[in-house]
Order: structure tokens, then C-alpha cells, then sequence
């Protein structure tokens, strides 16, 4: 049989290195199904329960693996399904290419069936390069333009192919007048600025007396050079959610998460700071950072549009974080006074026994900050954490100590409920030797996660190292927006959008063939874990937790305070209860005493 555009698509993609594809069959891409079925396992194909889903699994796999991701779907609803997944990828900056069937050619503009103009609707989230297939010879350079565009630019990318192309004889392009002939293959160029900008660099930092280090996931293959020029300058060093990973919790100086979901040392830090080094971040809210004029700044970034753009930096380095922190390192002065540094490892010291203070605080039946407090000591060496949005996202980035080798991500940018058990799910084809442990509200079970458990249950005696944990906070509440609605509106929680159904998530784990393990008792927890860790298939732990425990900001303000108090006045449903211990603990230090 001649070698269809499918066929053809499927092995170029081969070429470029591309092993796993994630996604979601229909007719109209069922061209280059077939394809992916001739060729023998050479690409593994991964069903998703969803195309979102499948795009977040691309967009995790490009994170956890550090190669691009890619997701396929069909025509109409498929392509339109995949958008939000790519959005993820997106706005973190991973490389994904995103395939997808069209109607046949002639049917275009003919209001047909699954007839959606995937162009305009991928224009935005694959700017970068979105291009439909009209003819066999097209598609060499639409395959090595949409991977090198991923790859180089670190963009979402798409192709769309009509489904009557996919079945066409594939032939190169003839050599003619108007043929474009591209070619396989891209390794990521080192990135370095010139000496002249790393000495302005040095000089900066050199002359400050308060260094402050905010590292993102640009900086989660520099741990080393990053520890050592914070070491030199003294440093502390506190990290956007996406750094997590990018610096061990078990150092004194490192103050832990920044932000609305980050830490009391992190603000401290950023407020008493006179100079301010930051390594691949984006870490959008700027008033946690330093005030303008404050300090003086420095930035390191790979993407020269993510510069100076929270903070206005004195110098601007474009570069690899690693490559560029090693080449400033002999120019950088060993600080010999280390009152700030000792000052930040007091802060943190002090912070993280507030943390157990208020993880162990009673509440009913069980606080959720424990379930990851408990979590921290038990995390394998080598684990990958994933968190979905909402409150648990605080409890991962604040209460969860990251150790050296440890990988950790979710949504970022988007901040997407729905991610963390497709998250999960790529981790494995990213490392399948590695124990893989989601964080996950209930809500976001009942988005979509509890679905792709049928993935997981799909396919998991294929993973090297069968540890697969999902952990379910049972609070039948939308906690993190039922917080907001209190603190930063002042509104009183409203019911009717926020109660979710009480779902028993263990047991759906049973009847798919899981582990289900349900908590409701704080002395329970521990075990809880120990017995997830060491089962022998994947589990969904389900904690039921309080939802009347507040994951406030670190630095709350009286403002917000103050909504709150009045969200209580107006006549809260849950006024009697609401605040528990932990509420009190850490509203006491922002209320005027009495109020
Ligand atoms: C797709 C999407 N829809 C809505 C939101 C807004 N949102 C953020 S957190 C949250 C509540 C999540 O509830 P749940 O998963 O139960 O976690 P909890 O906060 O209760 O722990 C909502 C609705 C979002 N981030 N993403
Ligand atoms: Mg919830």
C-alpha cells in the first residue's frame, strides 16, 4: 500500500522524537488513527477519557519530560474540546502541538457537520504557528514548521488536517517554482548574555546589603547555581508555584512558597529586601514583590518578553538560568555579614512551626493542612506531586516540603481546576518509574479527575513503578471561591453555587479496580498515607475535611479583614462555626483585638 499523509505525518513525528501521543479518536482524523495503528507502536497512543484533558496531558508530559507534548483529536467538538488544555500550555510556556481533523475539503464553508473554522478558533492559543492542510506536499514543512516552532519558541502549535488528506498518497514536494522543502531537527541553542550585561548584573548585586532570590520553573534545572549564588550573596530565596521543585524546603534560607497561596518569611522577604534577583518567573502579583524604587533588580529570563514586567529591573539578562548564573558566579563577592540571612532562616524556622501549629489545630473531621502536612515526611525520594486548583493548592505550595530530586507542578498561568489527574497520568509516560501523587478538591473530581481515573485504571499495570495516588479533599464545598466570596467580596458564602454532592470517591475507585482508602479521622491520616504508598495498584485516598478552615494570604490585609467580618455579619450560613481555631489563630494577629 502506498504510503498515505497519515502514514507520512505519523513517521515524521517519529523522526522529530516524538514517542507518546495523547488524545481522542473520531472520524474526522481517523487518517491518521489508522496510521498510528500501521506503524507498529512506534508512536504509543494514550486515550484520554476527554480532549482536555489529553491536551493537559501533553502539556504536563512537555513539563515533566522536558520534550514536547502532543494531543490529537477530531474534528468539530474534539479540536474545540482541547482549547483550555492548551491554554495550560500556553500560558506556562511548554511546548505542545496539538493535531486535529477537519471536514474534507470540499465540504469547507458548507455549514457541515462538525464544521468548526479551526483556524480562527486555534488563532489565539497556537498563534505561533496554526496552519490546516490543503495538499499532500504541504505537510512535510507544516510537521518541522509546527515542532520547531514549539520547540524554539516554547509555543503551542497546531495542525489541522482535513480528512479526506489524510487518505491522499503522500509524495515529497517536486522540485518547482512555489514547493517548500524543510527538514528534520532542533537542539536548543545555549543562551548566554554578553559579559558586559553579566558584570552590570554583578555590580548590582555585589553592592546590595538585602538579597532577595525569587526563582519560577525557569530555574528548575539551575538548582545548584542557583544555591550557589544565593550562597555568595547571602541570599534567601523564596519560589513562584511553578518553582516549587526548583529549591529544596530542608534549606534554612529558602522561605518557601510567594503569593496569595505563599508564605509569611516569602513576603517578609520581598518587603525588607534592597535588591531583588529574579530567575524564570512570571509570577504575575506584583505586590508581593518589592515596591518600585525599593530595590534594585536584576532578571533572568529565557523568554526576553517576561522581562521587567513585574518589577522594573535595572539589568535584564536574556538567557539560559543555569548557563547564566553559572557565567555571573566568579563575579559575584562572597557577603560576609549574614545578619539578613540569618534573619530570613529565623523566619523560617519560626513559619514552619506556625505551619504544624495550625496543621494540628482540631477541626472537623479533619483540617485539611494535615493532609499535607502528614504527606511531607512520608514523599518518597524521587516522587512527582501534582496539585488542582482550589484550597489544596495552598496546602501544596505551603505546607508540602519539596526535597532535592522531587518534581512538583500544576496550572499556573491558567490555573485550571481539572488538571492535577492528567497531570498525574503524563507524569507516568514522562517517568514511569517514579511514584506519582495528585492533590485534588472534590469539585474538581466531579469536573472531570474521577473520569480519567478510568485512564488511569486503563493503564496502569503498564507504569514500571505502580504508585498512583490521587488525593480527594471531601469538604462538599467549592472551598477556595467559597473563601473568596467571604474575604475578597465580603460576601457571605452563597449555597446554591458553592455545595457539591457528597460523592463516596473511594468507592468509585473500587469499582474501577483502584485502592479506595477513606479518612475521617486526623489519628487515621498518617496511616492513611503509609498504606497509599506502599499499595500495590493505584489509590484514591478520599479525606474528608473542614471546609470552615480559611487558606488566607499570608499578609491578608485589614481591608480584607474587614469583608470578612462583615461577610459574618450579613449572615454567613455557616456564622456559628466558621471560625474554627485556625480561622481565629490567623485572623487574631489582623483584627483589632475585640472585634
Ligand atoms: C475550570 C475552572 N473553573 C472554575 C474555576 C474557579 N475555581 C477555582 S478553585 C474553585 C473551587 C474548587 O473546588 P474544589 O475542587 O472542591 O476544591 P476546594 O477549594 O473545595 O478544596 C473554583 C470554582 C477554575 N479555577 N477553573
Ligand atoms: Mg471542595
Amino acid at each position: 500500500m502506498a504510503q498515505t499523509v497519515g502514514d507520512f505525518i505519523v513517521e515524521r513525528l517519529h523522526a522529530w522524537g516524538v514517542k507518546v501521543i495523547f488524545g481522542y479518536p473520531g472520524d474526522g482524523i481517523n487518517g491518521v488513527f489508522g496510521a498510528l495503528a500501521r506503524a507498529d507502536g512506534k508512536i504509543k497512543f494514550i486515550q484520554a477519557r476527554h480532549e482536555e484533558m489529553a491536551a493537559f496531558m501533553a502539556s504536563a508530559y512537555a513539563k515533566f519530560s522536558g520534550h514536547l507534548g502532543v494531543c490529537i483529536a477530531t474534528s468539530g467538538p474534539g479540536a474545540s474540546h482541547l482549547v483550555t488544555g492548551l491554554y495550560d500550555a500556553r500560558l506556562d510556556h511548554m511546548p505542545v502541538l496539538a493535531i486535529a481533523g477537519q471536514q474534507a475539503r470540499a465540504a469547507l464553508g458548507g455549514h457541515y457537520q462538525q464544521e468548526v473554522d479551526l483556524p480562527a478558533l486555534f488563532k489565539d492559543v497556537a498563534g505561533a504557528f496554526a496552519q490546516q492542510a490543503s495538499a499532500p506536499a504541504q505537510v512535510r514543512h507544516l510537521v518541522d514548521r509546527a515542532m520547531r516552532v514549539a520547540l524554539g519558541e516554547r509555543r503551542v502549535t497546531a495542525i489541522i488536517l482535513p480528512n479526506d488528506v489524510q487518505k491522499l498518497e503522500y509524495a515529497d514536494p517536486g522540485r518547482m517554482h512555489g514547493t517548500v522543502h524543510s527538514g528534520v531537527g532542533f537542539t536548543r541553542p545555549k543562551t548566554l548574555p554578553y559579559e558586559v550585561d553579566l558584570l552590570r548584573a554583578a555590580e548590582a548585586l555585589n553592592a546590595g546589603k538585602k538579597v532577595a532570590v525569587l526563582v519560577g520553573a525557569g530555574a528548575l534545572g539551575a538548582t545548584d547555581e542557583v544555591i550557589a549564588v544565593a550562597d555568595r550573596l547571602g541570599a534567601g530565596a523564596a519560589k513562584a508555584l511553578l518553582g516549587k521543585a526548583a529549591l529544596p524546603d530542608d534549606l534554612p534560607w529558602v522561605t518557601g512558597s510567594i503569593g496569595l497561596l505563599g508564605t509569611e518569611p516569602s513576603f517578609d522577604l520581598m518587603m525588607g529586601c534592597d535588591t531583588l534577583l529574579m530567575i524564570g518567573s512570571g509570577f504575575p502579583y506584583s505586590e508581593f514583590l518589592p515596591q518600585e524604587g525599593q530595590a534594585r533588580g536584576v532578571q533572568i529570563d529565557i523568554a526576553p518578553d517576561m522581562l521587567s514586567l513585574r518589577y522594573p529591573m535595572e539589568v535584564n539578562l536574556v538567557g539560559d538560568a543555569a548557563e547564566t548564573l553559572r557565567a555571573l558566579l566568579p563575579m559575584l563577592k562572597q557577603k560576609s555579614d549574614t545578619a539578613w540571612r540569618d534573619t530570613i532562616a529565623k523566619n523560617v524556622a519560626e513559619w514552619w512551626e506556625t505551619l504544624e501549629d495550625r496543621a494540628m489545630q482540631p477541626a472537623s473531621p479533619i483540617n485539611p493542612q494535615r493532609v499535607t502536612w502528614e504527606l511531607s515526611p512520608r514523599l518518597p525520594a524521587n516522587a512527582i506531586v501534582t496539585s488542582d486548583s482550589g484550597s489544596c493548592a495552598n496546602w501544596f505550595a505551603r505546607d508540602l516540603k519539596m526535597k532535592r530530586g522531587m518534581m512538583a507542578s500544576l496550572s499556573g498561568g491558567l490555573a485550571s481546576m481539572g488538571a492535577a489527574v492528567p497531570y498525574a497520568i503524563a507524569a507516568k509516560y514522562a517517568h514511569p518509574d517514579r511514584p506519582v501523587i495528585a492533590l485534588v478538591g472534590d469539585g474538581a473530581m466531579q469536573m472531570n479527575n474521577m473520569a480519567e481515573l478510568i485512564t488511569v485504571a486503563k493503564y496502569w499495570r503498564e507504569w514500571a513503578d505502580h504508585r498512583w495516588i490521587v488525593c480527594v479533599f471531601n469538604n462538599e464545598d467549592l472551598n477556595q471561591v467559597t473563601w473568596e466570596q467571604r474575604v475578597m467580596e465580603g460576601d457571605p458564602k452563597f449555597d446554591a453555587s458553592q455545595d457539591i454532592p457528597n460523592v463516596p470517591y473511594h468507592r468509585f475507585a473500587e469499582l474501577i479496580g483502584l485502592k479506595g482508602i477513606f479518612c475521617d479521622r486526623p489519628d487515621a491520616l498518617g496511616p492513611a498515607w503509609d498504606e497509599a504508598l506502599s499499595a500495590d495498584r493505584p489509590v484514591v485516598l478520599e479525606v474528608k475535611t473542614d471546609p470552615e478552615v480559611p487558606p488566607l494570604p499570608p499578609h491578608i490585609t485589614l481591608k480584607q479583614a474587614k469583608a470578612f467580618a462583615e461577610a459574618l455579619i450579613k449572615g454567613d450560613p455557616r456564622e456559628g462555626s466558621v471560625i474554627t481555631n485556625t480561622a481565629r489563630q490567623v485572623l487574631s494577629s489582623l483584627m483589632p483585638a475585640g472585634k
